[in-house]
Parts: C-alpha cells; structure tokens; sequence
C-alpha cells in the first residue's frame, strides 16, 4: 500500500494529498512527521524534509517524482494528457509555480510566519525575483477553466497548493497581493477549493494549523 509521510501544514505534503484524493488511489497517511536533520530522519528522507513516500518497503522523496511515480503506477484518472507537447506544459507550469514563485515566496516565510526578520535588500530581490514569477505564470496559465486548458492536472494540484501562499506572504510582506496582477487566479483558486478533494485538503491544512498555534501558545 502506497503510504504517504509528512505533515498537513506543508504544501508539498497537500499537493500529493490532492493527485491521490483526485485519482481515487487507496494510501495510508503518516501526518505526524516532522522534518529534521537527524542522521535517523535522515535515513528516510535524505534533504530531511517532507514529504516522502513509503512504497513496497521502499522510499521515495521529492513531491514531483512521488507526482510522477503515482502516474506511472495508478494510470487511472490520469492528471496528466497523453500528448507530449501536452503533459510539457503541464511541467512546465508546475515548474513556473515551484521553482519561480514558491521558492522565492518561501525566503519571506520565515519573517511573515514566524516571526523572523528579513533585510529591506533581501525583501527587495524577492519582490524582483517574484515579478518575473508572475509575468511566466500570466503568460502560460489558461484557465479554462484548469491552469493547463480544459482537464484538472498535476498543475492544479500544484496551484491549490501554492497559489494561496504566494497571496498571502506578499500581502503580508508587502501590503500587496502580487497575485492580483493575474485576475482570473483568485476565482481560479476559489473554484479549486470547491473540488471535494481540495476542500478535503484545505480542511485538515486548517485543522492543523490550529494545532500547531496552540501547541505554540502553551
Ligand atoms: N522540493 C521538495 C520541497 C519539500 C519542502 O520544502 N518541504 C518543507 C515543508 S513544506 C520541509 O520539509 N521543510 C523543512 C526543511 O526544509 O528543513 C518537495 O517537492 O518535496
């Protein structure tokens, strides 16, 4: 049994949550799993981070590839076309939102989450690097209405993920929403979370976080 190990505040844990709800595969759940640089996590998950997969005794990490594995072994429902050039743009969004927007949203978390501080000079490169994210994503998002065109796809489970996060960091960061620059993402976004396998996800995203403020507080 396909067994997915991480926890339900990370995006990346969410957005494998997402393909496994939509594609209707059987899996177990280890949310309780923190992610570390101890030499026995490790031996699980070598960049110590979350989320990895745990598959016939063996393991695997990396989001994408565990995306790409439950493609390759569950082929119903696919999330991704048939066509080439069509599962190439379905890539290539994934890697716009990952690699040039949540990655770079992601050096304001610390400041804007949990209390930290970033320099006005790192804030600015961020704002800069940022507005090349949003300008690619502008240009290839089709919203027709999913990201990729007319099918729900691994995009999809990228963007619910990590759409709503780039939103609030920088209003938070900056007092805007760069998202706003792209206006069908915000309807876009709410129509994802209307799906009952992202509502699903967002729901035990919430309840966790709740939980972890609490625990925080005390
Ligand atoms: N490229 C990785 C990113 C995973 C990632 O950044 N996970 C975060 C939680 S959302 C994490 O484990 N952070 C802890 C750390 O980096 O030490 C993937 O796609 O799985």
């Amino acid at each position: 049994m396909f067994k997915l190990c991480g926890f339900r505040v990370s995006n990346y844990h969410n957005k494998v949550l997402i393909a496994l709800l939509e594609k209707g595969v059987a899996f177990e759940e280890d949310f309780t799993v923190t992610p570390s640089q101890k030499d026995d996590y490790l031996a699980r998950s070598p960049m110590g981070k979350v989320p990895y997969a745990e598959v016939n005794g063996a393991r695997l990490c990396e989001s994408g590839v565990i995306l790409e594995y439950l493609e390759d072994a569950y082929p119903q429902k696919p999330l991704l076309p048939g066509e080439p050039l069509a599962r190439a743009k379905v890539r290539e969004l994934v890697t716009v939102i990952e690699l040039h927007l949540e990655l770079v949203a992601r050096r304001l978390y610390s400041a804007v989450f949990f209390g930290g501080t970033i320099a006005d000079a790192a804030k600015d490169a961020v704002a800069k690097d940022l507005e090349k994210g949003i300008h690619a994503l502008k240009a290839l998002a089709r919203f027709e209405p999913f990201i990729a065109g007319k099918g729900f796809t691994l995009a999809d489970c990228a963007a619910a993920v990590h759409l709503p996060l780039v939103s609030l960091s920088t209003k938070l960061a900056y007092g805007r929403d760069f998202l706003d620059a792209i206006p069908q993402a915000k309807p876009y976004v709410k129509m994802l979370g209307e799906r009952p396998a992202v509502a699903q996800v967002n729901a035990g995203r919430k309840a966790a976080q709740e939980a972890m403020a609490a625990r925080a507080k005390k």
